[in-house]
């Protein structure tokens, strides 16, 4: 009996990593990162955007989501075009919409703004969370590893 290669979590990641078909909600500028009242909020807000928008005829933009070990990449589902290109380091926390499974939102920080970004998958929001999370919570452990190594 033989093992096989080590199974690496990450190298899904690698390169281009995955990508899911989606649509974009809303984007929204949020004044602090903290409180959850304030995250709750916007997804509202966008929300009642996104109900006012259909009711006058117009759609969500359909996107695909990619999640690689750089980050996040928001692309135009039609054309292909790079429309936000996220470091991973600067994602600073992913949102279950729990009125809507299908719903995520997470928070990008850009220099001393936090934007909010909100996401409705194809399918469940569940695995993209998940794939956000590791992403992001790989960067943590590599920053956290590297702030313990001792100094020599
Ligand atoms: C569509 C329906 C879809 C929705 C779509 C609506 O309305 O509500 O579920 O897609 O949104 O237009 P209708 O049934 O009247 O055609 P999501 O479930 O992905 O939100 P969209 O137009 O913004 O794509």
């Amino acid at each position: 009996l033989t093992r096989g290669p080590v199974l690496d979590p990450m190298a899904r990641y690698e390169g281009d990593g995955v990508r899911y078909k989606a649509k974009l909600i809303g984007v929204d500028p949020l004044p602090d990162p903290q409180g959850e009242k304030m995250l709750l909020d916007s997804m509202m807000k966008l929300k009642g955007f996104e109900v006012s928008a259909r009711k006058r005829g117009q759609h969500k933009m359909r996107i695909w989501l990619k999640i690689s070990s750089s980050g996040l990449k928001i692309l135009d589902e039609r054309t292909g075009i790079v429309l936000h290109d996220h470091d991973r380091s600067r994602i600073s926390s992913v949102t279950k919409d729990k009125s809507d499974p299908r719903a995520l939102a997470y928070i990008y920080r850009h220099e001393d703004a936090y934007i909010l970004f909100y996401i409705k998958a194809g399918h469940q929001a569940d695995p993209i969370i998940l794939d956000i999370m590791e992403v992001c919570q790989r960067v943590e452990q590599q920053e956290t590893s590297q702030q313990h190594q001792p100094t020599a």
